[in-house]
């Protein structure tokens, strides 16, 4: 892909248009229904195509307007509330004349979804590859559609792609560009120009002829086996890939099926289909468990401890308040910490003052002094909010930012002491400027179906980053149980006169001979504070 400017969308409309309008080569990919818009998301695709074949079919129906097109509708509204992706509707004829695409138009505008395509022939149409020489609508009358829809979009940058079916209708070339031309003269802001030969060669000849009056889009279904770079030589604006995501769900719908037929079990599929987790991940569980802490009685059972009371080395910045109160764009850091916190519904919050005290106050918190910062380490001021840790607690460092999904995670992870470790820390960051660093049963693995978990072996920042398999980012988290366990450590520390100096790694690697501590691996989208590049980071990331 090559990199031309490339302006930043706010809306979905603006980022269809974008796509289609901007010079770079576009890819839209299929999707039917609000799962696989998520999918095609997930993937990194930048639009979706929603396909009138692919959503009929996965409606049990055949592509020849048997959905009516309010029942249409329905499904890319699930498909616009799944993802964040501008979405091309497969409009067909419009569903009729152009009293129909005005309406279409204004209630797509209302839902959200960017741009429609629609094409030259007569409703109820039927699919492209069905039989020879469709007939097609007549050239002023289909001009009359784009002018109604063009004339009734509510959003500016809404798109009207018209859809030319010469070629496969058999009418030729020159009836295809005469058909462009008109539709492009009628307001269209793109032409797909659609071919069902094995090769690309209309297609490119089109492509020529045309001379780019305007983004021409293509779908090469059946040509596949010219080599995208063609396209892109070319000119055109934008592939769609028409029905990918439908084909490979029958595919693998087919062999589960059969398999689960003839075996009469589960044990052969098992392991080759996705987990259960993984729908729930797809689905969006997660924020689902953490509106429930923020909005259900009796849910936000999980308190916090917030390690605060260092001074900090940040010159003026650290001057006359410690390093969680400087400011990061308004707000301090400690106050953008507890509104993370409290944003996964945690209300009940203990920091642990000791620099500077005076000025460390926020509403909402509770404070605990260790008056004896200056001569002693974290694990004291943890002590020094001892009577917090009981039932599920959190414990963060003050001068850490991350985004809300991690303490999400680390709030989901099952375990009973889980630590959120950034796996690519230890190489993406310069050697020295690691804090934390660990060492694990197992590295991060990406895997998208691995979910065996992974155990802490131990934690020091003088673990070499070569070997390091992450960095603690500062937030754990204590289950009832993990709770008790760390006020046990916490005694014997003590006991053993060390609870002064030690710091957390050596506390957290203590409990991980003991006890299962897990590691939640994290990829980047957080940030400790220990030097004044970092507090210009800090003031990026919010
Ligand atoms: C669709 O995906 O429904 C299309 C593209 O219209 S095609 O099937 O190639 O006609
Ligand atoms: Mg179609």
């Amino acid at each position: 892909m090559n990199s031309l400017p490339f302006t930043a969308p706010c809306t979905r409309f603006a980022a269809l248009r974008n796509e289609i309008l901007s010079p770079r080569l576009s890819f839209l990919m299929e999707a039917h229904n609000g799962l696989s818009a998520k999918i095609v998301e997930e993937t990194g695709f930048r639009g979706i195509w929603a396909s009138g074949l692919t959503i009929s079919a996965s409606l049990g129906l055949r592509d020849s307007n048997e959905a009516s097109w309010t029942q249409v509708l329905d499904v890319l509204e699930y498909m616009a509330d799944s993802t964040t992706l501008p979405i091309l509707v497969d409009g067909d004829t419009g569903y009729g004349n152009f009293n129909n695409v005005r309406r279409l138009t204004r209630k797509l505008c209302e839902r959200g979804i960017a741009g429609v395509c629609i094409e030259d022939k007569l409703f109820p149409k039927t699919n492209s590859f069905i039989g020879e020489r469709q007939p097609l609508a007549e050239i002023d009358e289909f001009c009359g559609r784009i002018k109604a829809g063009k004339d009734s979009q509510t959003n500016d940058d809404f798109v009207l792609v018209a859809r030319v079916e010469a070629l496969i209708s058999g009418h030729g070339m020159d009836e295809a560009l005469r058909r462009a031309e008109a539709y492009h003269a009628a307001g269209a802001d793109a032409i797909l120009i659609h071919s069902k030969l094995s090769n690309a060669g209309e297609i490119l000849t089109f492509a020529r002829q045309w001379r780019n009056r305007c983004p021409l889009v293509i779908v090469p279904t059946m040509y596949y086996a010219t080599p995208t770079d063609v396209f892109r030589q070319a000119g055109i604006s934008t592939i769609i890939w028409a029905n990918h995501n439908l084909r490979s769900a029958i595919s693998a719908m087919r062999e589960t099926s059969r398999r689960i037929f003839e075996d009469e079990s589960l044990s052969e599929v098992e392991g080759r289909v996705i987990g259960v987790k993984d729908i729930f991940h797809l689905v969006g569980n997660a924020e689902l468990e953490n509106a429930e802490r923020r909005y259900l009685p009796g849910k936000a059972t999980a308190r916090a401890v917030v390690l605060a009371a260092s001074a900090g080395n940040l010159g003026e910045l650290t001057r006359h308040r410690p390093k969680c109160m400087i400011d990061i764009r308004g707000q301090s850091l400690l106050q953008r910490l507890v509104n993370t916190l409290s944003g996964a519904g945690i209300r009940d919050i203990a920091v642990v003052r000791g620099a500077m005290k005076d000025a460390v106050t926020l509403k909402g918190i509770q404070t605990v002094d260790n008056d004896r910062h200056a001569e002693t380490g974290e694990v004291f001021s943890l002590a020094c909010a001892g009577d917090m840790i009981d039932g599920e607690t959190v414990v963060v460092y003050g001068d850490v930012l991350f985004r809300d999904y991690i303490l999400g995670g680390v709030l989901e992870s099952p375990g009973d002491i889980v630590l959120a470790v950034d796996a690519l820390s230890p190489q993406a960051k310069p050697a020295g400027t690691h804090r934390d660093l660990v060492v694990a049963d197992r590295p991060f693995s990406g895997d998208y179906l691995d979910d065996t978990p992974v155990r802490l072996i131990s934690m020091s920042a003088q673990i070499p980053s070569e070997t390091a398999m992450g960095e603690w980012i500062g937030l754990a988290r204590f289950s009832p149980q993990g709770a008790e366990w760390l006020r046990q450590e916490l005694a014997l520390l003590k006991a053993e006169g060390l609870v002064e100096t030690a710091d957390l790694p050596l506390l957290l690697t203590r409990l991980a001979a003991r006890y299962p501590v897990t590691i939640h691996y994290i990829t980047a989208h957080w940030l400790d504070v220990d030097t004044l590049t970092d507090v210009a980071d800090a003031r990026n990331f919010t």
